[in-house]
């Protein structure tokens, strides 16, 4: 009890006061009083404060985020039994079936709003060119904005998703001198890295574009001069270093010295790698051109600021009707909350620099815009890139609904500032609705490296054996929603793949056995009996509150709905054994036939619940099971509804595993080769795939993941490196 206390303690040391107290105060304020009192204790008053001195508080984090999460809304209402209303309700839908609906039309592009359609406009925060996407930054922003965009398209939504890369500033400038070209060579060849890396992964983007075009500059100087005219920019002198040997101004990245809060020897101009803390180039101790290694002189230097304070009552007043009706990630709304409440300032919108899009305004000539400015304003360029009717998204604010997709880093340049600068321009432009962002995702025990360029990138999990969906299955699974999570390689993986695998993969792979071997490829005739429709009506629960939950884009919570049906599929197999029935008399075989009439409807559903998460995997349930085309679409219709797809008689095609199990001795063989590897080896291997030489006694295969444990550093944040309106 006394340690089970002090650790409560502990966590509520752990938990901001604020947010411990905005989740108690309305339902448990006994409860909040009792954890007041007893955190009042001597004793855990020692506890706490040995475990802070001890620096163990991040371990305590990292102990408690390995923790199983709290069960999702799903879980909980799943255990529920099912009422004899919704038994038969869920025959009645059932027998529905497909009716006579239309096959769902072809994506066409360029695909603009429409009338009567609901239209959505889905961003993925732009990744930073010059680096190759880590894990983090793939869950984060393009995944997950992917997974939303193809749930959408199945929903009936005008779903347009863009995304690109973001090229300008100076670490592109300085990647260009360290490879020898030129910043435009840097951006071309990094472009098609990160292209090729998100096709692997099957991000379904509508335009995959870039922000080095002439479009970028046509809009950015467009909005630039609206807010100029309208008195929304200030001028203002700023203090800089200046390399007189290279004769260019020091920012961020061109310069390193003493951290003058720290004392680290490698502190950047614009942030220290040790301590964390942004920094001012001027304030460097012994700044040293990174360059030449030259002393630079401070000069001054005339520059433009967005002025935020002119803008705020307008900023506030659209924020409160944007949070009221959109969905926005609570890091979202705390994040906003607290940048308003810490007062805005006017902020610097252009740089000196040679690498961005030029600013037009003849008394700031050779200087580009600073890239918070310039990134955001990519979305818009990207989509003028896809089609010439880009306004018709873009300045459409009545009937286009904006979801913007990132890691909790970005929020304050989408929520803030990058709307100030729309608001200011004062063209009708649509801002967003719906801010989704991400918590970070942490790796192992290992905090990540910022800027070390240290971790797990897309273009390893390519060259590993696991295919895509896979991957994307475990980097949904522990999607960083409403907390950080952190992936593990030894733990994690396994676990979750044996989830996926043994339950999902074995479900759907029985099913279709069943069908294949006991009816001739053809769905049987199907008797429902009670229990048979109390399996319809959990799944038709399962679904809908599938639908709930993407619909506020809650992707990894209701991934876990998925995995609930394909749960209750399993028990349901195993309590009525079609397998033994089906060498019984008529009424046994009629039973055989009904099970297994029923569970290949039920994976059928899955291939559909499936298509965001894992495309591949789903398509090839769907050719197995020779689904129509327009299954999906009847199901996803309104709330959700579980309707008989495969009627009696429908031929399935061939069945096979859809994921393949691994011999014990072959894994051992295996992880004796790989699983000794450092740090430096960037390989590591996915033993799936390979045909297993026994079976299960029952005939099913399991299969079984496995990646060799090793020790590497994932570069956690997503946002942090790759994209940096920062
Ligand atoms: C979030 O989205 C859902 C579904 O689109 C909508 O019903 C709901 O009103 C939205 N807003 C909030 C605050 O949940
Ligand atoms: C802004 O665009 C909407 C269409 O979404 C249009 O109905 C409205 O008239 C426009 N408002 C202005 C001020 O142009
Ligand atoms: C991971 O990165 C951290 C911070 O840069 C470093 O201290 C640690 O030694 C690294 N771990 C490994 C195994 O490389
Ligand atoms: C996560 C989870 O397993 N949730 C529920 C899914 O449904 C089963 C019943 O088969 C419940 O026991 C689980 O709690
Ligand atoms: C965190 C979590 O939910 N892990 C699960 C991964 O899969 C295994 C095996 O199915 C589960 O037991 C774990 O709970």
């Amino acid at each position: 009890m006394c340690v089970c206390v002090c650790v409560c303690s502990l966590t509520f040391h752990c938990v901001p006061a604020f947010d411990v107290h905005l989740f108690l105060v309305d339902k448990l304020q006994c409860v909040a009083r009792w954890f007041e009192q007893v955190n009042a204790l001597p004793v855990c008053q020692t506890v706490a404060q040995r475990v802070q001195q001890q620096k163990s508080l991040e371990s305590l984090k990292r102990f408690l985020q390995k923790q199983p999460l709290p069960p999702a809304r799903c879980r909980n209402d799943a255990e529920r039994e099912m009422t004899d209303e919704e038994i038969q309700a869920a025959g009645a839908t059932w027998s529905r079936g497909l009716a006579d609906r239309p096959t769902p039309a072809e994506r066409r592009h360029p695909i603009l709003p429409q009338e009567g359609k609901r239209n959505v406009l889905i961003t993925s925060a732009l990744p930073y060119v010059n680096n190759v996407p880590h894990l983090g930054n793939i869950i984060g922003c393009v995944l997950s904005a992917d997974v939303f965009a193809r749930y959408g398209r199945l929903r009936g939504w005008n779903a347009l998703f863009v995304c690109g890369t973001d090229e300008y500033g100076t670490a592109t400038e300085n990647k260009a001198r360290e490879e020898g070209l030129s910043p435009q060579e840097i951006c071309d060849k990094y472009h098609a890295v990160h292209a090729s890396i998100y096709k692997w992964f099957q991000i379904d983007f509508d335009h995959f574009g870039r922000t080095t075009t002439e479009k970028q500059t046509e809009i950015a100087q467009d909005i630039f001069w609206r807010l100029y005219d309208r008195g929304f920019l200030i001028p203002d002198t700023v203090d800089q270093l200046h390399c007189e040997n290279c004769q260019r101004f020091l920012a961020d990245r061109f310069v390193e010295g003493i951290c003058p809060n720290c004392r680290y020897p490698e502190a950047r101009g614009d942030q220290c790698d040790k301590c964390g803390r942004l920094i001012n180039a001027v304030e460097l101790k012994d700044p040293q051109c990174k360059v030449c290694k030259r002393t630079p002189v401070v000069r001054s230097s005339a520059h433009l600021f967005l002025d935020l304070p002119k803008l705020e009552s307008q900023l506030e007043q659209w924020l409160e009707q944007s949070m009221s009706t959109g969905n926005w990630t609570s890091n979202a709304r705390h994040i906003t909350r607290s940048w308003l409440r810490d007062g805005l300032k006017p902020r610097c919108i252009t740089r000196d620099l040679r690498w961005g899009t030029p600013v037009p305004h003849p008394d700031f000539s050779g200087k580009v815009f600073y890239v918070w400015f310039d990134a955001p304003i990519g979305y818009l360029s990207i989509t003028a890139s896809y089609t010439d009717e880009w306004e018709k998204w873009w300045k459409n604010p009545e009937k286009v609904e904006l979801y913007n997709f990132m890691a909790k880093d970005n929020v304050p340049f989408h929520s803030v500032v990058f709307p100030c600068s729309l608001l200011g321009a004062q063209d009708n432009y649509t801002l967003v609705s719906n801010l989704i962002a991400t918590e970070y995702l942490n790796y192992e025990d290992t905090k990540f490296s910022k800027s070390r360029g240290v971790g797990v990138f897309g273009d390893m999990a390519k060259d590993t054996d696991i295919p895509s969906d896979v991957w994307r299955f475990y980097l949904l699974y522990l999607r960083p929603e409403g907390q950080d999570s952190a992936f593990s390689w030894a733990d994690m993986a396994l676990k979750n793949n044996s989830e996926l695998l043994n339950n999902l993969g074995n479900f759907i792979n029985r099913a279709g056995m069943f069908a294949s071997k006991f009816f001739e490829g053809r769905v049987p005739q199907m008797e429902l009996q009670q229990e048979d429709k109390r399996l319809l009506a959990q799944v038709g629960f399962e679904l809908r509150q599938y639908i709930q939950l993407l619909d506020r884009v809650r992707i990894r919570d209701a991934l876990k709905c998925i995995l609930n049906i394909s749960r209750h599929g399993n028990q349901y197999i195993q309590v009525n054994e079609p397998w033994k029935k089906i060498k019984g008399g008529d009424e046994d075989r009629l039973r055989a036939g009904t099970v297994t009439g029923v569970s290949v409807n039920v994976a059928c559903l899955l291939s559909a619940m499936l298509r965001p998460y894992m495309p591949a995997v789903s398509a090839t349930i769907r050719e197995q099971l020779c689904a129509p085309a327009n299954c999906a679409d009847a199901m996803f219709q309104g709330a959700g509804s579980f309707v008989c797809t495969l009627p009696a008689g429908h031929r399935i095609g061939t069945i096979s595993p859809l994921f393949q199990k691994l011999e014990a001795e072959q894994i051992e063989s295996l992880k004796r080769r790989f699983g000794g590897q450092q740090v430096s080896a960037r390989r590591f291997s996915f033993l799936g795939g390979l045909p297993g030489k026994k079976k299960r006694a029952s005939g099913f295969i399991y299969p079984v993941f496995y990646a060799a444990t090793r020790t590497m550093n994932l570069s956690a944040a997503s946002g942090r490196e790759q994209t940096r309106f920062a």
